[in-house]
């Protein structure tokens, strides 16, 4: 386990090289096929390379790292690399580089494995960037591609990922290629919530994850005078936003409440003090472990939007993300559960509110997820925090795991 202060060290020393290439106004930022992303990428492979890894890079830019087996069988960990805008350090990073030091170590300690081990760093996960949520694991995984899709700027998925993808597969001994499905795949990650802080457990082991659905939501008013519009002949595009909002969050509440409803994305135009909002665009996101109730949420919020006062402000919803429940491998958190008890970690079964690669990676493989706490409960926010102490822990029964299913 990690006994040896400078493999702790080695870990310190990588996650905080990676951490800097941010441009760490406020949290970090590493949007996908950005310069950070790419920085990170490049510097990921050339951890690999140095300890004598074979690395691969598919054309998504999904870094895989191999140590290589006695056989074809293949065993595999890992996370995203990419981050929300003004995110936390660990989100995703942890897995990768938690994954890198698992592997480093068992190499060290125990040789060639019987099967390969792979550690692999997606891309893209948080749909932070373009309107498309794992589209690293879905390319790996599902053989799934991104089509006409652009980023705020206008720039387009495809232009971007060419130009980042061809640097990275341009490195020395990097292969281009998108390796088989792996025979069993291991996540870990920040729980990014508060439960494991509250219970005080040590490591979550996670038996699936909550379902998500993700809308647009359009409202067109007309833009006109703050000044000489009077109040009662105005087609004010916020306010009805402001209503409706108000209104859905309510109605999630009355449905269930471990419904979670988020309006984290709110756009108005013009944008300006003295003219009336002719636009709003908003996005919804809901999660629940049972997808009938995302179902009938969605029936609400159909409903919803042609009840609005206004004949003349038209309201429309396009869902660009629905994720099923997932359910994850019982035998895989039986193993984990027994390897806790041996490392003598508290843990504790648990279903993950948030979404992770784990959802596409367990549609196709064997697949867990190993979870530690969150100071706080806090995540997607520059002050999300796991100690090292959780850092190591969770590292180490990811070790125990992959040692046990790869020698
Ligand atoms: O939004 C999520 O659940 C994940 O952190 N991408
Ligand atoms: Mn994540
Ligand atoms: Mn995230």
């Amino acid at each position: 386990m990690i006994r040896d202060t400078n493999k702790w060290l080695i870990f310190q020393h990588r996650f905080q090289q990676i951490i800097q290439l941010s441009d760490d106004t406020i949290g970090q930022n590493r949007l996908v096929y950005s310069p950070n992303w790419v920085a990170a990428q490049t510097a990921l492979i050339q951890f690999g390379q140095q300890i004598g890894l074979t690395a691969m890079v598919d054309n998504y830019g999904n870094v895989y790292l191999d140590l290589p087996g006695k056989d074809d069988r293949v065993i595999a960990t890992g996370s995203h690399i990419d981050t929300v805008i003004n995110g936390g350090k660990y989100d995703g990073l942890y897995g990768v580089l938690g994954g890198l030091q698992a592997v480093d170590e068992l190499k060290e300690r125990f040789g060639t494995p019987q099967h390969t081990l792979r550690l692999i760093s997606f891309s893209e996960e948080e749909g932070s960037r373009f309107k498309a949520t794992f589209s690293g694991s879905k390319y790996y995984a599902l053989h799934q591609s991104v089509k006409d899709l652009t980023d705020s700027e206008g720039v387009s998925f495809e232009h971007a990922r060419s130009t980042a993808v061809s640097h990275l597969q341009s490195l020395n001994d990097v292969i281009v290629k998108r390796p088989v499905i792996p025979d069993s795949f291991t996540e870990l990650h920040i729980e990014q919530g508060p439960r494991l802080v509250t219970s005080h457990d040590q490591i979550g082991l996670v038996s699936g994850i909550v379902g998500q659905r993700r809308y647009t939501i359009t409202v067109q008013g007309q833009s006109n005078h703050a000044g000489t519009t009077p109040m009662n002949n105005r087609h004010d595009a916020l306010q009805t936003a402001v209503i409706l909002i108000a209104a859905l969050e309510r109605r999630a509440h009355e449905l269930s409440d471990s419904l979670t409803f988020t309006v984290g994305q709110l756009t108005v135009t013009p944008n300006v003090s003295n003219v009336i909002p002719g636009t709003v665009h908003f996005t919804v996101d809901i999660r629940h472990a049972d997808d009938s109730v995302l179902n009938h949420f969605e029936q609400i919020i159909n409903e919803r939007l042609t009840q609005v006062a206004d004949p003349l402000t038209k309201v429309t919803a396009k869902r660009y993300v629905k994720d099923l429940p997932a359910t994850f491998d019982s035998t895989l958190l039986s193993q984990n559960q027994q390897l806790a008890e041996q490392l003598g970690l508290s843990a504790r079964v648990m279903v993950s509110g948030a979404g992770h690669d784990s959802y596409v990676m367990s549609q196709v493989s064997p697949t867990t997820m190993i979870f530690v706490p969150s100071e706080g409960g806090i995540s997607h926010a520059p002050n999300e925090l796991t100690h090292p102490a959780d850092l190591k822990a969770g590292i180490n029964l990811l070790m125990a795991s992959l040692h046990a299913q790869a020698y």
